[in-house]
């Protein structure tokens, strides 16, 4: 049965809520960022990290759930079968990996951004990076109009990926998802989601 190393609200959620989907039996363990416990499995003390019953371990969200994907082809959770519809699960990935989630990083540690430790030059950091994230949710909302889904062949672990950062962007940004229409639409029907919605009262729980 495969391990899931995972820390309340982080990206590890998105594949806390593929494993859901996939329906089969798993451990979620949960972790304090830079622990005895995670540094044991990832070197960067960070999660999502993936354990198999082998000993074998998987980092980076995005390899674990591309992974997951392709270990269960029949939870179809790739977002299409076609050679266009992968390279698009990839694109989405990338995007939520490099561009979304990065643009949050200036959010949440503005002090590894600037060297001048003042309230000021760090509160100027944190809008900085409000406006990146306000750009990649824009790319995001324009991408959702007229979809249910990020990819074309429906639900897709790329749904999942982006759920943490919807739920960050709610949290964090000044406006909310106010300026996000399509993006608060594919947040309300996640939420709903059955799976994602027992996977969010366990990382609640304790
Ligand atoms: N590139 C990695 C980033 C993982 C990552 O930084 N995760 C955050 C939570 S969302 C974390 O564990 N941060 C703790 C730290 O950086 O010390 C991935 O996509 O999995």
């Amino acid at each position: 049965m495969p391990t899931l190393y995972y820390a309340v609200g982080a990206c590890s959620l998105a594949p806390h809520i593929a494993l859901e989907w996939i329906g089969n039996p798993y451990e979620a363990v949960r972790v304090q960022y830079g622990s005895k416990e995670i540094l044991a499995v990832n070197p960067a003390g960070a999660v999502p990290t993936l354990r198999e019953d082998d000993g074998w371990l998987l980092t980076q969200a995005g390899a674990i759930l591309d992974y997951l994907v392709h270990k269960h082809p029949e939870a179809r959770l790739a977002g299409g079968d076609s050679v266009r519809a992968k390279a698009e699960a990839h694109r989405w990935s990338a995007f939520l990996t490099s561009d979304v989630h990065a643009a949050f990083w200036p959010v949440f540690m503005p002090y590894r951004y600037t060297s001048d430790q003042s309230d000021a030059a760090r509160r100027a950091v944190v809008e900085a990076g409000h406006k990146l994230v306000a750009k990649q949710f824009g790319i995001l909302d324009r991408h959702l109009e007229g979809r249910e889904h990020i990819l074309g062949g429906g639900r897709s672990v790329i749904d999942a990926y982006s759920f943490p950062m919807i739920r960050w962007a709610i949290k964090l940004l000044p406006g909310g998802l106010d300026a996000y229409p399509n993006v608060q639409a594919l947040h309300d029907s996640l939420a709903a989601d059955p799976g994602v919605k027992k996977v969010l009262a366990r990382e609640a729980d304790g």
